[in-house]
C-alpha cells in the first residue's frame, strides 16, 4: 500500500517526527485500547526483570554505551504504536516464550527453531553495536546474539538462493497496531545472501545480559550494524532463502525514500532530511555520520562497483 505523509514534512526536527505519523494519535489510540488490559504479569517490558544470559565478549567499541534506560524506553516497533514511548508502554501483550522459527525456502534442510531450546544450546556472544535510525538518532547497544552466518550454513541454501527474508510476527491480539495500515503488514525485511552471511549480522537474543525486553523485539531479532536501524526487524517468526530481491514493508511504502540496501550513507540524504549527522540518545551536540555507520573497513567491499546513490 502506498501512503502519504503530511505534517511530518513540516516539522523540521526529525527527531520528533516518526517514520510515518500520518495517523494522529487519537485514532492511534483508539485502535490500541485492547492493548490497556495486558496482564501486568504478561508484561515483559522492565528489563531487570528477565533471565540473564552467558555471553563471551568479543567486539568492543571504544565508546559510550547508551545507557540500557534509553535503550528500552525510546524505540521503534510500529506493531505497538508510532510514537518512541510506545513500546515499552504496550509490549506487555508480546507472548516471546513458546516461540519458533521457520528456517526454510531455497535449502536442502530446512528447520524450525524452538527459540528457548536454541539460547540454552548456542554459545552466545556479546557484541558492542551502534545502531543509526534513519531518523537520525543513534544508540550504542551490548546485544547478546549469534552470527546469521551459522544458521545459514545449517539449512545448506541452494544454489538459486541469493536473498535472504525475514518475516516478523503477525498477530494482532499480540500486537495491537497491526490494526492499524502504519504499512504493509507483517513487518518484512531482507539482505542480498552475503550481507546476511556477513560476520557482523547478527541474530540478538538478549542486551545488556539479559533475554530482550518485548520492546527491543524479543525473543529474537535482526541486527545489521552498518544499514539504518528499520532493517534490523524484530520478533522475527520466519526467515527464507530466495531468488529475487524481496519486497520489503518499507521500501513498498515509501520506495523514494527506503531503498533496499539502505546502507548508512552521509552523502545520501533522505529525500525529507540530511543523513550527514546524528545525534547519539543522551548526547546534545550531534555527530558526523560515519560512512556505513563506522563499519566500512569489514563491509565496503561488499559494495564494491555499486553505486550507492543509486542503491541507496
Ligand atoms: N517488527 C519490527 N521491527 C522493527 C521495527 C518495527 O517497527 N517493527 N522498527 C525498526 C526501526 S525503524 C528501528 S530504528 C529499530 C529500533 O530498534 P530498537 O528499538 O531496539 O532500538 O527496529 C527496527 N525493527
Ligand atoms: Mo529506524
Amino acid at each position: 500500500m502506498r501512503f502519504h505523509p503530511k505534517p511530518g514534512w513540516l516539522i523540521p526536527e526529525r527527531d520528533a517526527t516518526p517514520e510515518s505519523h500520518w495517523l494522529n494519535r487519537r485514532q492511534m489510540a483508539a485502535a490500541m485500547g485492547l492493548a490497556g488490559l495486558a496482564h501486568p504479569l504478561l508484561a515483559q517490558t522492565d528489563p531487570a526483570a528477565l533471565a540473564p544470559l552467558k555471553a563471551k565478549r568479543t567486539i568492543s567499541l571504544g565508546e559510550d554505551l547508551t545507557p540500557l534506560k534509553a535503550v528500552t524506553s525510546y524505540n521503534n516497533f510500529y506493531e505497538f504504536g508510532l510514537d518512541k514511548s510506545d513500546p515499552s508502554e504496550r509490549a506487555g501483550t508480546l507472548r516471546p516464550s513458546p516461540w519458533t522459527v521457520k528456517v526454510g525456502g531455497l535449502v536442502h534442510k530446512p528447520l524450525t527453531l524452538d527459540v528457548d531450546q536454541w539460547i540454552g544450546k548456542l554459545s552466545l556472544e556479546e557484541r558492542l553495536y551502534r545502531m543509526r535510525c534513519v531518523e537520525g538518532w543513534s544508540m550504542a547497544i551490548p546485544w547478546i546474539g549469534f552470527p546469521l552466518a551459522g544458521l545459514l550454513k545449517a539449512v545448506e541454501p541452494l544454489g538459486s538462493a541469493k536473498y535472504v527474508r525475514f518475516t516478523t510476527l503477525n498477530d494482532p491480539k499480540q500486537m495491537p497496531g497491526l490494526r492499524l495500515p502504519a504499512l504493509d503488514w507483517p513487518y518484512r525485511e531482507g539482505l542480498r545472501l552475503d550481507e546476511a552471511m556477513h560476520p557482523l549480522t547478527i541474530l540478538a537474543v538478549g542486551l545488556y545480559g539479559r533475554r530482550l525486553p518485548n520492546q527491543n523485539g524479543a525473543p529474537l531479532r535482526l541486527v545489521v550494524p552498518w544499514k539504518y536501524g528499520f532493517k534490523s526487524a524484530k520478533s522475527i517468526v520466519a526467515i527464507d532463502l530466495v531468488e529475487r530481491q524481496p519486497l520489503t514493508s518499507w521500501n513498498q511504502s515509501q520506495p523514494s525514500e527506503y531503498g533496499f540496501y539502505s546502507n548508512v550513507n552521509p552523502d545520501v540524504d533522505h529525500p525529507r532530511w540530511s543523513q550527514s549527522t546524528e545525534r547519539r540518545i543522551g548526547e546534545f551536540r550531534k555527530r558526523p555520520t560515519l560512512p556505513f555507520n563506522g563499519y566500512g573497513e569489514q563491509v565496503a567491499s561488499l559494495y564494491r562497483g555499486m553505486d550507492l546513490a543509486k542503491y541507496f
